[in-house]
């Protein structure tokens, strides 16, 4: 009797412990973003919503998201951010800055200032949100804020890495020069357990009509503006 029990109760820790490998981790979602030329593109905004479902609700933010300015550029060039997201916009430079943006998805203006603004701005609604300065016109960022907990941006190399749950996912492709929108990108996904899914974006871009620097200013600091 007693080696009955026994031997049932080695069945069900085994029965348990195959079950949770079975269910494993999900594997990673490895995505690369390649040009027309098939050159790497980095500052690409990859970005997963679950197929036919809603993404899980949204939860508050661990870190304080931060676009800050430093030598006369928003850092970083592109920020990705999920709905309902508040992001602080530091100045860190010691001349004032004047941060605005036009864009539909968040219209907002952050008159002259030096330092930390003591209030966010808060991102509600999806769409790429391009930032500009007043006073510093080849300044340029971006924030793009997406309905979803999973996306990243790409490194130099064009490789990005998200981490959802196993499932099927809608996978988009966005950059600041991508030529069309991010939902014609739009490519169904199925990221497995214990192996990693591999996917390879080409997307077209625009050229790039970022102004230059001007040479010039390049050493003004001491002008105070
Ligand atoms: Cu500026």
């Amino acid at each position: 009797m007693r080696r009955g029990r026994h031997r049932l109760f080695v069945l069900c820790v085994s029965l348990v412990a195959l079950t949770a490998a079975r269910a494993g981790v999900a594997g990673l979602l490895q995505v690369l973003v390649v040009d027309d030329a098939g050159k790497p593109v980095a500052n690409a905004v990859v970005y997963a919503g679950p197929r036919g479902g809603k993404a899980p609700a949204p939860t508050p933010p661990t870190e304080r998201l931060v676009m800050d300015q430093r030598d006369k550029e928003f850092v970083p060039y592109v920020l990705p951010v999920r709905v309902g997201t508040p992001v602080y916009f530091p100045n860190s430079d010691n001349i004032r800055h004047h941060v605005y943006s036009f864009s539909m998805a968040k219209t907002f203006e952050l008159p002259l200032y030096q330092g930390t603004p003591a209030a966010p701005v808060m991102f509600d609604k999806p769409g790429a949100v391009a930032l500009g300065c007043n006073i510093h016109d080849w300044m340029v960022g971006y924030i793009y804020v997406v309905d979803t907990p999973w996306f990243a941006t790409t490194g130099d190399d064009g490789n990005a890495r998200l981490t959802p749950p196993a499932g099927e996912y809608e996978l988009r492709a966005w950059h600041p020069r991508l030529k069309g929108s991010a939902d014609a990108t739009r490519r169904p996904v199925a990221v497995g357990v214990n192996n990693d899914t591999h996917v390879e974006f080409r997307i077209a871009l625009n050229p790039d009509r970022r102004k230059p620097r001007p040479a010039s200013h390049e050493h003004d600091d001491h002008y105070n503006y």
